[in-house]
């Protein structure tokens, strides 16, 4: 490997950001010791509310508790938008950039107040109230982020899911969250084409019987089956209502959302958030991470069905009052240009994405990038799985002409906002680490026996201390919170990654340490595939491993047991991939499929994935003690039938 140089901070990152190394220490430093004061400033700087609070923070691992400014009111929506309005109401909240490069628009915090409160009375008209659980489904088009402030208007609880899941994904979130009303349309799209939303939708609500009302978008006019008693047209009912509506006040721990997660067992959890907490720390994240200036246009490439939408997309830049450019396409199309053009396009001054994106675009060629101008670019991010240096150091040098401090954000689902990241202007950068805690996150590496690792080291990163936007609950299943987050380590929540700590106090995530692959920055159980690929009628049994992949991060391969009489044919193959996509969504189709006579297992019956993993990986060498298996041979026949790759 390369060795990589320290980026320091220079004096030209310092100019005018909010944080230089001494002012991170010094407010880390009261974060920590003084948390109940130092939390209570910021809420003060970065909300508002309608009630104050009686006390700042409670946490209780134990019982998988934790609860900030009980006893406090406010609404999301108010802060994301009216109190913006005396100063802002003209200023651009967001820019949509469409699919085609001639498509976009700015929409300005009056046009977003509008839009949102005539969508959240829609939604009271049709008896949604506080508490409801609405589902979003829904492509990258501004009305996405109003359903999600229309919902946090009226508190209900939005549930978001991604647009390039299955029906069948759909209708067990919908289900598992008894959703009223789901908010979708006709059609998205994405690179040139076309994703039927409207017919996946209808689909899933064949078999959800809590939905009573469908609204649905126009995107393009397709031709959609129509359910008169369910459906209404998003244009219609909006242009029948007023743009005003009167903000739910919300307890501060009232739900926010649910959005599901993949772990590394059963079905996908709904991680929920509340409501200060986690709007206070995707706020002040969004400042200090990007160190955000007033007049910057940001941009952050993920969809708004993932936590990195929703925290950075929608309610972190919206709460700061900030623009936020959303994207409807993909980075490739028309070409792997149009990421940069985009840039010069809006003049984007903060770019966040996905080291997958980064990848992808290094293989097309510098020329794609330098063809641009990018001189509005200021700062560059990164989130969703651990950079590989060679790709940082593109990133850096070729897209942000070194010139661009990068931060490297680590963060869940879970956990709601950044909790290990650079802040520009403070922190020297080492490519591929996420460097150091944000305020107030305390994190610990524990080792085999659970014992805090001191100085530098390797283990399970853990938290030590609650955090305002630390996951609340899962949805409907408050025990399997503690028992995945809290039970592992008791008296700390486990991250489920595993991380290193260098001489410097800097972190370096290692990966996952439970069966959850991550391919393209998407978290996947390997359960969840593995449950698909069972559903195939000649199928036996499944075990589905990660290994590294050029773009992807990780890739999929899958072993494949068959049913007595089944024959092994190219359709089968196909047929294996097209289930993954119909049962979860095409990002789960695996990359490799090997059908194996027999899978390695122990005497009690457990697959051996380490056996599997070094495999797939090409480690042959390294197999380990393979006595405890029932029948050893099977590995041979294994290795034999190996896909190369
Ligand atoms: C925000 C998001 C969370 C998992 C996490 C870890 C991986 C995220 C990372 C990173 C290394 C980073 N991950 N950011 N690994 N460096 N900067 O991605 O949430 O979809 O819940 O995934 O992603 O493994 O545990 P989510």
């Amino acid at each position: 490997m390369i060795a990589h140089a320290i980026r320091k901070v220079s004096e030209a990152d310092t100019a005018n950001t909010h944080c230089d190394l001494a002012r991170y220490e010094a407010m880390y430093a009261k974060s920590v010791n003084e948390p109940e004061i130092f939390w209570a400033e910021q809420a003060e700087e970065f909300l508002n509310f309608s009630k104050k609070w009686d006390s700042v923070m409670r946490q209780d691992f134990s019982r998988g508790e934790a609860a900030w400014f009980e006893g406090a009111s406010l609404n999301v929506a108010e802060n994301c938008i009216d109190r913006h309005l005396p100063t802002r109401a003209d200023q651009t909240a967001l820019i949509w950039e469409g699919d085609n490069p001639e498509d976009s628009k700015h929409i300005s915090y009056q046009m977003l107040s509008d839009e949102v409160n005539k969508l959240a009375n829609v939604l009271r008209h049709r008896g949604v109230k506080k508490g409801d659980r609405v589902c979003i489904y829904m492509p990258m088009i501004p009305e996405a982020t109003y359903a999600m402030l229309a919902c946090a208007r009226i508190g209900a609880i939005h549930s978001v899911v991604f647009g390039g899941f299955s029906p069948e994904a759909l209708k067990d979130r919908i289900n598992d969250a008894t959703c009223s009303a789901l908010i979708t349309a006709d059609e998205g799209v994405r690179g040139g084409r076309q994703v039927p939303l409207k017919v996946n939708a209808d689909l899933a609500l064949e078999a959800c019987p809590s939905v009573h009302t469908s609204i649905v978008v126009k995107r393009t006019g397709a031709d959609v089956s129509w359910n008169d008693a369910r459906d209404v047209w998003y244009h219609e009912a909006t242009s029948q209502v007023s743009t005003e509506c009167v903000a739910e006040q919300m307890a501060a721990e009232d739900p926010l959302f649910i959005l599901y997660t993949s772990g590394s067992t059963g079905t996908p959890k709904g991680v929920l958030h509340t409501t200060a907490g986690y709007l206070l720390q995707a706020a002040m994240t969004f400042k200090y991470t990007f160190d955000y200036q007033e007049g910057d246009v940001y941009w952050c490439t993920a969809d708004v069905g993932w936590v990195t939408g929703h925290s950075y997309i929608v309610y972190g830049p919206l709460a700061n009052g900030a623009t936020s450019l959303m994207f409807e396409g993909v980075p490739t199309y028309p070409d792997a240009g149009r990421c940069w053009d985009i840039c010069d396009k809006h003049n984007v001054a903060i770019f966040y994405t996905a080291p997958t994106a980064i990848r992808a675009l290094m293989g097309a060629g510098d020329e794609y990038v330098t063809r641009s101008s990018r001189k509005s670019l200021r700062l560059l991010g990164t989130v969703g799985e651990p950079i590989n240096p060679e790709a940082w150091q593109w990133y850096h040098d070729v897209v942000g002409e070194t010139r661009c401090p990068i931060v490297d954000t680590w963060w869940q689902t879970e956990t709601g906002a950044h909790m290990l990241t650079p802040l520009p202007g403070a922190t020297d950068l080492k490519p591929g680490s996420a460097t150091r805690p944000f305020f107030g996150v305390v994190p610990a590496l524990l080792d085999g026996d659970g014992k805090e690792v001191e100085g530098p080291g390797e283990g399970s990163l853990v938290i030590k201390n609650t955090w305002p936007s630390q996951i609340r609950s899962v949805y409907g299943d408050h025990k399997r919170c503690i028992d995945t987050y809290y039970t592992t380590y008791p008296g700390y929540y486990f991250a489920g990654d595993g991380a290193r700590r260098d001489e410097d106090g800097y972190y370096w995530i290692t990966g996952r340490v439970d069966d959850v692959l991550n391919v393209s920055g998407h978290r996947m159980g390997t359960a969840e595939v593995e449950s698909a690929l069972v559903e195939h009628t000649s199928v036996n049994e499944a075990a589905v491993v990660g290994y590294p992949h050029d773009i992807k991060g990780q890739g999929i391969y899958a072993y494949v047991t068959l049913m007595a009489g089944a024959e092994v044919t190219d359709e089968l193959q196909q047929e294996l991939r097209q289930i993954c996509t119909q049962e979860i969504g095409a990002i789960a189709k695996p990359d490799i499929i090997q059908i194996a006579p027999g899978l390695p297992k122990t005497r009690s019956g457990k697959i051996m994935r380490r056996i599997l993993r070094k495999v797939a990986c090409n480690e042959i060498d390294t197999l380990g003690d393979t006595s405890t298996l029932a029948d050893p041979s099977v590995v041979d026949a294994i290795i034999e039938g190996r896909v190369n790759r």
